[in-house]
């Protein structure tokens, strides 16, 4: 891997975030980390400690004292970066941790780039790229899921799995390669049928990465619920309901919401975006009612999922089987919510043949429960494990997408009986999607773009 420019400089940045806190830690990766701490630490003389220690004691630059500090010790290779590392921490006001990283700076220190210290980590070969990338979704992650399946990704979640396969993959094309050197003599050192199945084994793997790929967009960037229904449906109601507060303004009046508003919940670890929208009804004479009318269709397109509620009172079945086939006909995904049933005791029995429909009463928080169920069934699609390995990446996605076209002209290759050279080439397609996701195979500027995504001090 070619070092970039600056790659010699000793980096320096908060490693906490800006503002006033208990303590902040500034963090310095490079050769001159530990020199330049040692000149602001008069009581011990770092330079002859050992890695991993822990040393208490005044900063200060010559006579002027900045704060009183804890400062560890990381010496390469054993760090995160795999470069010698120094963390200060120091007390957490703004103006003493700017302070200390001026002084530190003109000691000839430079500010990091956002994500240097992990790109570093990655230069180094401490982390594989789908790793590193995790560390970002882990600092970005808000709710549990999100968070285990950054967790699973350090740890090297499906990047292992992959550079396995990648390492048998290697050794195959290596005896393909060679047969092209005694193409005259119609020899085989690459057993088809053991190449045939690990390229199986490839295709499935893939296809199961791919396949988690919506899941793992729904565990990190949540669910898009928008909720649709006629003006007085309750759709106010039960975002208040859900949210188990009063956030919207409810009233008999119909058309109370004129504008859209967008609230987040967290079920079970999944994180959804409810939006009430202003009630569809075709015909309004108020220009700020119709103007929120549009933005209801607007964001009913927009949506992951239309959570469609209806008063049990006012609808019936041939017009609720109306909205079924516009929802279908315009691809939407939906679940059907009766409301109010606290107002009529037996109405909602003619509904019985739309099988997946919930009926609740918002106002008196009758059945909100299953609906919660209803939504985390329909974000997760019901079928899949949320324990198992889960690609949340768009690149990895993109490149396990190209993988899975290059192992299918590899399979089909094989079953065609190809000649060596082109069998060679369809392999060393799929080496190259392969090494793309666990950043075995880079350049510069898709490094850049991936690591400029972090913030600074990581
Ligand atoms: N009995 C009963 N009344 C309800 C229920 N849910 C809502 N309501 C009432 O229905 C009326 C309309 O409720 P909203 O939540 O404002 O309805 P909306 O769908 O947001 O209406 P717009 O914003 O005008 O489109 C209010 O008077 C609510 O108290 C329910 O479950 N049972
Ligand atoms: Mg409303």
């Amino acid at each position: 891997m070619a070092k970039q420019m600056g790659w010699n400089d000793t980096i320096v940045a908060l490693a906490t975030p800006q503002g006033v806190g208990a303590i902040g830690v500034i963090r310095l990766s490079g050769q001159l980390a530990i020199t330049i701490v040692n000149d602001l630490f008069p009581a011990k003389n770092l330079l002859h400690q050992a890695s991993h220690t822990l040393h208490v004691g005044l900063l200060k630059n010559g006579t002027e004292v900045l704060d009183e500090v804890v400062v560890a010790l990381y010496k390469n290779p054993k760090s995160y970066t795999g470069e010698d590392v120094v963390e200060i921490s120091c007390h957490g006001s703004s103006f003493i941790q700017e302070i200390i990283i001026q002084t530190i700076v003109a000691k000839g220190c430079r500010i990091a780039k956002a994500g240097e210290f992990t790109q570093r980590a990655f230069l180094n070969g401490k982390l594989d790229l789908t790793q590193a990338e995790a560390v970002a979704d882990l600092i970005a992650s808000n709710t549990e899921a999100s968070r285990n399946t950054a967790i699973k990704n350090i740890r090297g979640g499906f990047s292992n799995a992959l550079s396995a396969l990648r390492e048998e993959l290697i050794k195959f094309s290596a005896l393909i390669e060679l047969e092209l050197d005694f193409s005259q003599e119609d020899v085989e050192f690459a057993d088809r049928t053991q190449l045939n199945h690990l390229i199986g084994h490839l295709f499935t793997t893939t296809q199961t990465l791919l396949q988690s790929f919506k899941l793992g967009n729904v565990i990190k960037n949540g669910v898009q619920v928008a909720i649709i229904g006629k003006p007085n449906a309750g759709k106010s109601t039960l975002l208040n309901a859900l949210l188990n507060e009063n956030r919207a303004i409810v009233s008999d009046i119909a058309g109370t919401t004129r504008d859209t508003i967008e609230e987040v919940l967290n079920i079970e670890g999944i994180l959804f975006r409810l939006i009430d929208t202003a009630g569809i009804r075709t015909h309004t004479t108020d220009f700020i009612e119709s103007i929120g009318v549009e933005r209801s269709y607007e964001k009913m397109k927009a949506a992951d999922l239309v959570l469609y509620l209806f008063d049990v009172q006012e609808m019936n079945a041939i017009t609720l089987q109306d909205v079924v086939n516009d929802f279908e006909q315009q691809g939407i995904r939906f679940l059907l919510v009766g409301n109010k049933v606290d107002t009529a005791a037996s109405s909602f029995e003619q509904f019985s043949t739309f099988t997946n429909c919930i009926f609740i009463s918002a106002k008196d928080q009758y059945n909100i429960h299953l609906l919660k169920e209803a939504l985390v069934q329909a974000a997760v699609d019901g079928s899949i494990d949320t324990e198992a390995t889960i690609v949340t990446n768009a690149r990895h996605y993109d490149a396990l997408q190209k993988l899975f076209v290059a192992i299918q002209d590899v399979q089909d290759g094989l079953s065609n009986h190809i000649q060596s050279d082109l069998l060679a080439l369809d392999i060393r397609q799929a080496l190259h999607y392969l090494g793309e996701i666990t950043g075995e195979i880079t350049n510069e500027d898709q490094l850049d773009f991936i690591f400029s995504k972090f913030c600074i001090g990581k």
